[in-house]
């Protein structure tokens, strides 16, 4: 198998990497690569974030026998009506795993404000301390990202299909949920806080081992191009195994079907 990965960047807020304009990871088998590579080439030129000044495809083979496999995490739905509401939800969604709501409120003031130091969002995801708040990443306007991940081709087919006439039909909430299980089953995870940076995508979620996935609807205003992740973490006391673990191979195996509240 193939670690297919993409990453597109912008100028624009003085950083040597550019600014962030969007990010994919795919697993796929050898006569898959061209096509998920051009999927992925097409997908970085058309984004609502902008035009990409770079882009840089990675294809690294992987051994199939490292891959780890994993069972989707549930999803479930909450409904909100206002940008607040959402929050409120959010910040009870973390609390209720145990998250401190000092570092729950602090993750959300960050993706609001944009996560990156620097200005605007981040390529990775923030990992913060459950406890106190404190950010770990060493390179805080770059982030950690989860790289290797993704739905084996056949239950890919059968989430579409099953679900298929209901929201959750669609390869933005395929990749959600496959990230979400990685780092939520990665070690040291506690919980993950996530929405959009694209400006018109206003559902984000809230993951965790106990809860699994929950959607959020109105995390941000229509419009807003600020968002990210927070992975927060509880008794991670070597940064560097945490990170590597959230690049080890997986791919998705099953899911459950969920019962759908309606949006
Ligand atoms: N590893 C770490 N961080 C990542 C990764 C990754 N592989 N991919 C994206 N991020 C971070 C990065 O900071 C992005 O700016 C941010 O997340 C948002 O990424 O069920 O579309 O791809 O309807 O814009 C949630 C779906 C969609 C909710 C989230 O995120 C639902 C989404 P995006
Ligand atoms: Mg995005």
């Amino acid at each position: 198998m193939y670690s297919v990965r993409m990453r597109a960047s912008k100028s624009g807020n003085g950083s040597a990497d550019g600014e962030h304009v969007c990010g994919a990871e795919r697993i796929a088998g050898h006569q898959d690569v061209e096509h998920e590579v051009q999927a992925l080439v097409n997908r970085a030129m058309s984004h609502e974030r902008g035009s990409p000044e770079r882009v840089h495809i990675t294809i690294e083979s992987i051994p199939t026998e490292l891959i780890e496999t994993f069972e989707a995490l549930p999803t479930s739905q909450r409904v909100a009506q206002t940008v607040h509401e959402a929050r409120q939800i959010a910040i009870q969604c973390l609390v209720d795993v145990s998250v401190s709501e000092r570092a729950a409120l602090n993750a959300i003031q960050w993706l609001s404000k944009g996560p990156n130091p620097l200005g605007g969002v981040m390529r990775g995801a923030i990992v913060m301390d459950a406890d106190t708040g404190v950010r770990y990443e060493p390179d805080l306007s770059r982030g950690v990202r989860v790289n290797k991940v993704d739905w084996r081709a056949d239950v890919r087919q059968s989430f579409l299909q099953e679900l298929a006439n209901t929201p959750l039909a669609s390869e933005r909430i395929l990749e959600a949920l496959a990230i979400a299980t990685k780092v939520i089953n990665t070690q040291g995870t506690v919980a993950e806080l996530c929405w959009s940076d694209d400006p018109s995508y206003v559902t984000g979620y809230v993951a965790s081992a106990k809860d699994g996935y929950i959607r959020i609807p109105h995390l941000k205003k229509h419009g807003d191009p600020l968002g990210g992740r927070v992975f927060f973490v509880r008794n991670v006391h070597k940064f560097e195994e945490y990170e590597q673990a959230l690049k080890r191979p997986a791919l998705i195996v099953g899911f459950n079907k969920p019962l759908l509240l309606g949006e």
